[in-house]
């Protein structure tokens, strides 16, 4: 099965419906259909085709969408790049993904040929709208390269399968009852699997029309709820922390016209949780997801949605809690990390995958998460690998040792602090100035401390919370 058939009874069921308004243009789902036949042709014309990788390093936008669907179509595998991202980290994904080449708005330092997106759609307008023929693509196809960060310091690909986006659409349009006649305001960036993985697949499936945002943005937040009338909203816990500094009035307004909000990609503090019911008449679904394995845990729809829990496993997936950490299996679990045997074998066990995050589950099935097993740091709902920040720091002539540790911070959930041990006196309004230059900006420690020296056990192993507070 290629997902364009899950997606048909929107792209061919419902051709003359409003899908997408996105700046002041609205697109049905026939539009989206021809647009993305054109630029298929286009790509497959340029010598891409099934199993080929395209990276895309794009904020949410129209021609964003076009090239997910025309990669599905084809078979080509889909490598969004985090926007945020700089140089080195974008070079990282395009030595490792191994791409044809790379679709990019801005001029980037790139091994392989850089497409914009102008040029491409311009180029596309002249191929022909019909529908070129989809390639036999089996359900186990990859459809796309999520690069996650990983303990080793660089980012490893997450490789999911048509299948994998397929079982978790039909399980959140399902479990959350999303229909054609929902509105749905996706704010989120398509390049992780939230946005790209809930947010598109929901849309496309269900056929119901979407508002895109370049980005979520709190000053004109409540605006664009009040203009766009949504029913659903999905969002990290900063942008329901964000929401809570709406207008009472305005907020019961909102919550007035809302069906559904969903919180994930990292933990949502149960103050949020009773605060924004009190002030939008609203119970947050908090759901649990990964990268690896799309969603996994929610909370239901009917019934209690349960404050500081996530609820329990989605249709069709097996959790178990072994040693404390929650390992899972099941329709929507990623086959492996692109070209890393290794790293693949390690990240499962007897077909389980271990994700590293450790829960307890009560009487009544309510899975609890209650922490991590790597020092994985989770800031506005992007996650941040300390081990990769400490070598870019030490690969500072006057640092001789670095760790980077999570501080909480009341709007996004944690933050990187850096505790640094230099050789000679460093200006470290510079040192953030060259952070700034080189790291997504999520991944700036937020202060740097200098030390005598790391706190460290008798291994030599750095012992994190003896760290300052
Ligand atoms: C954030 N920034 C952006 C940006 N998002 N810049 C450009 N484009 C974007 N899309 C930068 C800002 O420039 C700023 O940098 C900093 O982030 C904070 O910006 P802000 O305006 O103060 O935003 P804020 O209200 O705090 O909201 C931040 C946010 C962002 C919520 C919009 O954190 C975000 O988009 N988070 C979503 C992450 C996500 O989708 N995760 C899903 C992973 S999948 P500076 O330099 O000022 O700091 C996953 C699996 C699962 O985890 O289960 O879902």
């Amino acid at each position: 099965m290629n997902l364009v058939h899950l997606f048909d009874s929107s792209l061919i069921g419902r051709r003359d419906a409003v899908a997408l308004e996105y700046r002041n243009d609205t697109f049905t789902f026939g539009e989206l259909e021809a647009r993305s036949n054109r630029l298929a042709r286009e790509l497959s014309s340029r010598g891409l085709g099934r199993g080929d990788r395209l990276c895309v390093y794009l904020a949410n936008s129209v021609e964003m969408i076009d090239l997910y669907l025309a990669c599905v179509k084809l078979g080509i595998i889909f490598v969004p790049i985090n926007i945020l991202y700089r140089d080195r980290e974008i070079s990282h994904i395009l030595t490792d993904a191994d791409p044809m080449a790379l679709v990019s708005a801005t001029e980037v330092v790139s091994p392989v040929p850089v497409w914009s997106p102008e040029e491409l759609t311009t180029a596309a307008s002249a191929q022909d709208h019909a529908r070129p023929a989809l390639h036999a693509i089996d359900g186990d196809d990859p459809a796309g390269i999520i690069y996650t960060s990983g303990t080793t310091g660089t980012s490893k690909g997450a490789v999911l399968s048509h299948n994998n986006f397929a079982a978790n659409a039909v399980n959140l349009v399902t479990c959350w009852e999303i229909q054609a006649a929902d509105r749905f305001l996706l704010a989120l960036p398509l390049f992780h699997v939230h946005g790209l993985g809930n947010g598109l697949h929901c849309w496309l499936m269900s056929g119901c029309r979407t508002r895109l945002l370049e980005r979520f943005e709190h000053q004109t937040a409540a605006a664009t709820f009040l203009d766009f009338r949504p029913t659903l909203f999905f969002g990290v816990p900063t942008v329901y922390v964000r929401l809570l500094g709406f207008d009472p009035a305005i907020a019961r307004e909102i919550g007035g016209f809302m069906r559904l909000f969903v919180s994930g990609s990292a933990p949502l503090p149960p103050q949020v949780h009773q605060d924004f019911l009190a002030l939008f008449g609203h119970t947050i679904l908090e759901r649990y997801g990964m990268s690896e394995t799309l969603m996994n845990i929610g909370n239901p729809y009917h019934g209690e949605r349960r404050p500081g829990t996530v609820g329990f496993p989605f249709p069709g997936i097996s959790a178990r809690i072994v040693d404390g950490e929650v390992q899972l299996k099941g329709p929507n679990v990623f086959t492996g990390y692109w070209r890393r045997p290794e790293a693949t074998r390690d990240a499962f066990i007897d077909g389980w995958f271990r994700t590293g995050d450790v829960a307890t589950v009560s009487d009544d099935g309510y899975y609890t998460l209650c922490g991590r097993k790597s020092d994985l740091i989770i800031s506005g709902g992007f996650n941040i690998y300390p081990r990769e920040i400490e070598e870019f720091l030490q690969e500072h002539p006057a640092i001789t040792e670095a760790a980077v540790a999570a501080r909480q911070d009341k709007m996004r959930g944690e933050v990187p602090v850096a505790f640094i041990v230099t050789a000679e006196p460093l200006d470290l309004a510079e040192l953030e100035q060259l952070c700034r230059e080189k790291l997504a900006s999520f991944k700036v420690p937020r202060a740097f401390v200098v030390l005598e020296k790391l706190p460290r056990n008798a291994l030599g192993k750095v012992q994190k919370h003896l760290l300052p507070a």
